[in-house]
């Protein structure tokens, strides 16, 4: 019994030095290229031989496998445009004095669609009377007003009725 309790540690130890043995064969056969290019490692790591520079240690050199995600641009709503009001057109009007008998200005010009008021600055009657159509106005007493919209394009001569020698007119233009 002894004897073969004895036989067996045998084996198994030869087994296992065999296995060692191996394995520390491959490891040395491992790299066949490492004994030639590199005789002392040990030496020529660290220390650099006189005359040779140091390299330079590399930094930076791992590079990411994926790139990084992009950060997500804040998402700026796009300003409402305040909606701009339609410019209320001014509204055109113009002032003709009569005064002294006589129509000031004389000669008006005005844009189409301008209300023209006449007022009577007189202390008698006058009116305001289109040669050709136009104003027509009633006897306008001292301190009164007439109110003419000019809606053609022309030249509208006008006059008072009352006193014909009064003359004037108003340039209508586009
Ligand atoms: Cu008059």
């Amino acid at each position: 019994m002894k004897k073969i309790n004895l036989k067996k540690k045998h084996l198994l130890f030869t087994a296992t030095a065999g296995i060692l043995l191996i394995a520390a064969a491959c490891n040395s056969t491992a790299n066949p290229y490492g004994q030639s290019t590199n005789s002392n490692p040990y030496t020529q790591n660290t220390q650099p031989q006189p005359g040779q520079s140091t390299p330079a240690p590399q930094t930076n050199l791992v590079v990411p496998s994926t790139p990084p995600a992009p950060t997500p641009k804040p998402v700026t709503p796009a300003p409402t445009p305040t909606p701009t009001p339609a410019p209320t057109p001014a509204p055109k009007t113009a002032s003709v004095t009569i005064m002294n008998y006589g129509f000031t200005p004389q000669h008006l010009t005005v844009k189409v669609g301008t209300k023209v008021t006449w007022t009577n600055r007189d202390n008698v009657e006058h009116t305001v009377t289109g040669d050709n159509g136009g104003p027509a106005s009633s006897p306008i007493s001292q301190g009164q007003s007439y109110s003419y919209t000019f809606n053609q394009i022309g030249v509208v001569a006008y006059h008072c009725s009352i006193h014909p020698e009064m003359v004037a007119d108003v340039t209508v233009t586009n």
